[in-house]
């Protein structure tokens, strides 16, 4: 049995990815919560492992040649863990592989961030600026028909089988109606959705730390946190 891979995290869509690939391939795991609306992300212990303050990372104490590794970055974890464990969700053939990685960095240089700042200036910002909202709800439907147009040619982002792809783009397309969506407008992504929904792993995934899940609107001490002068002090 391999050593447990420590995952730093909290439950939100991009440490749900990690959860969600390590659930699939049944890798053992511990979980260390870094609860980032309290400030966690700032602790040294945390800053020992990821310089940019930011969930998820993990310890691999068996990293390669048997070496502690230390990753942060949801889709290097992803890929890392994948490989690890020899899983077909990284695909083996090059050409789909490639396929995978191109939308892997979809997700990471589009969807998270652009979703990211569409959450900041809809729901977290206190002065709702007219032309920010716009922009980046344009970007969010823009980047949900994009998502539409590939699967409707595909079943899953990389090809015809489920792969890391989906599973780092999947937290982020789940709960559409928080970014005003309406997943019934993209049937494709729809469908996709439903899909790996009702995997089990995925179920089992969205569940880590779940209790943590914040509530309602966001208190003026976590926004200090968040996007205050702490950010700006983090070394
Ligand atoms: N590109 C990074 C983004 C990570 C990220 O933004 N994590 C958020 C939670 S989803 C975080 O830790 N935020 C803490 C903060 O903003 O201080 C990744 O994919 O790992």
């Amino acid at each position: 049995m391999p050593a447990p891979i420590q995952v730093w995290t909290w439950p939100t869509p991009n440490g749900h990815k990690v959860h969600i690939l390590l659930e699939e391939l049944g890798l053992p795991y511990t979980v260390v919560p870094v609860a980032i609306g309290k400030g966690d992300q700032f602790k040294p212990e945390f800053l020992a492992i990821t310089p940019n303050h930011r969930i998820p990372a993990i310890i691999d104490p068996e990293g390669p040649g048997g070496q502690p590794l230390q990753l942060f970055e949801s889709a290097a974890i992803l890929i890392y863990l994948a490989e690890k464990a020899g899983s077909a969700l990284w695909p083996a053939d090059p050409a789909t592989r490639y396929t995978c990685l191109q939308w892997l960095m979809f997700q990471m240089g589009g969807v998270g961030p652009m979703f990211g700042q569409f959450n900041h200036f809809a729901n977290y910002a206190t002065e709702k600026l007219p032309y920010a909202i716009e922009r980046y709800t344009n970007e969010v439907a823009r980047l949900h028909r994009v998502l539409d147009k590939r699967l409707s040619e595909s079943a899953y982002l990389a090809g015809p089988d489920y792969s890391i792809a989906d599973i780092c783009t999947f937290p982020w397309i789940r709960n559409a109606e928080r970014r005003n969506i309406d997943l019934a407008q993209y049937p494709h992504v729809l469908r996709w959705h439903d899909a790996i929904a009702a995997r089990p792993a995925v179920q089992r995934g969205v569940e880590v730390l779940a209790e943590n899940q914040r509530r309602g609107t966001m208190t003026d001490a976590e926004r200090e946190v968040m996007f205050g002068k702490t950010q700006f002090a983090a070394r």
